[in-house]
């Protein structure tokens, strides 16, 4: 099977850890759009989503799903569905190759449950190996430039791309990423930070993995 075709097996796998009637948390990326198409199909047994993105907005109102606002909620969402770039054995993830990671993460804060769907390539064993995207302000990307290099990595803007919040987007090479809690608690209090894409304090509850063999679910 094809990368796509195992990142759309497991988007159709997410819809049976969905919970009837209530609001989706929906992320973003190429696996996500797979999960929205598969969404559409059962979309009268959803109250609708909660989109991270305006990309994943679009897509969910071209399929006539009602996209909640997450700022209207007074309830935490079920379950949140997402991708990742790396996901490690623990559900530590890195986020934002997509640039959506600071919407993706305020999502993934209202939900009770984070659903990964994954394909088996982004299971790693130690995270790091993707560039670790960093959301900033302006102003401040010389000194976090400054910052990463101090711990041996090599920080550049990501050419051309704004993100839905309107700031660029750091991409961090060169990290190897033993402890992600730590590290994203770190990064975190650096002035500037907007969102760092490391998803520890909000890791997988249960990760879909699409493999050659079938879905692999690890918990
Ligand atoms: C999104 O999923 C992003 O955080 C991440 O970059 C992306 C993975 O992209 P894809 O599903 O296209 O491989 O949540």
């Amino acid at each position: 099977m094809t990368q796509d075709e195992l990142k759309a097996l497991v988007a159709r796998a997410a819809i049976e850890h969905l919970v009837p009637g209530a609001l989706v948390g929906v992320g973003t990326g190429s696996t996500v759009n797979h999960f929205i198409d598969a969404l559409a199909a059962i979309k009268d047994r959803i109250a609708g989503a909660v989109s991270s993105s305006v990309q994943s907005s679009e897509r969910l109102r071209r399929h006539g799903i009602p996209v909640i606002e997450a700022a209207e909620l007074s309830a935490p969402l079920p379950v949140y569905v997402d991708g990742a770039d790396e996901i490690d054995h623990h559900g530590y993830m890195i986020k934002g190759g997509g640039a959506a990671l600071t919407r993706e993460k305020i999502v993934a804060d209202l939900a009770e449950r984070f659903v990964c769907i994954a394909d088996e390539s982004k299971l790693v064993d130690t995270l790091g190996r993707f560039p670790l995207p960093v959301e900033v302000i302006p102003m401040a990307a010389p000194q976090i430039v400054r910052r990463f290099e101090k711990l041996g990595a090599t920080a550049t803007l990501r050419p051309g791309v704004i993100t839905d919040n309107g700031q660029p987007i750091l991409d961090v090479r060169g990290l190897k990423i033993t402890d992600p809690l730590a590290l994203e608690t770190e990064i975190n209090q650096w002035p500037g930070v907007v969102t760092v894409g490391i998803f520890a304090r909000h890791k997988a509850s249960l990760c879909l993995l699409g493999t050659a063999a079938g879905v692999r679910t690890l918990q």
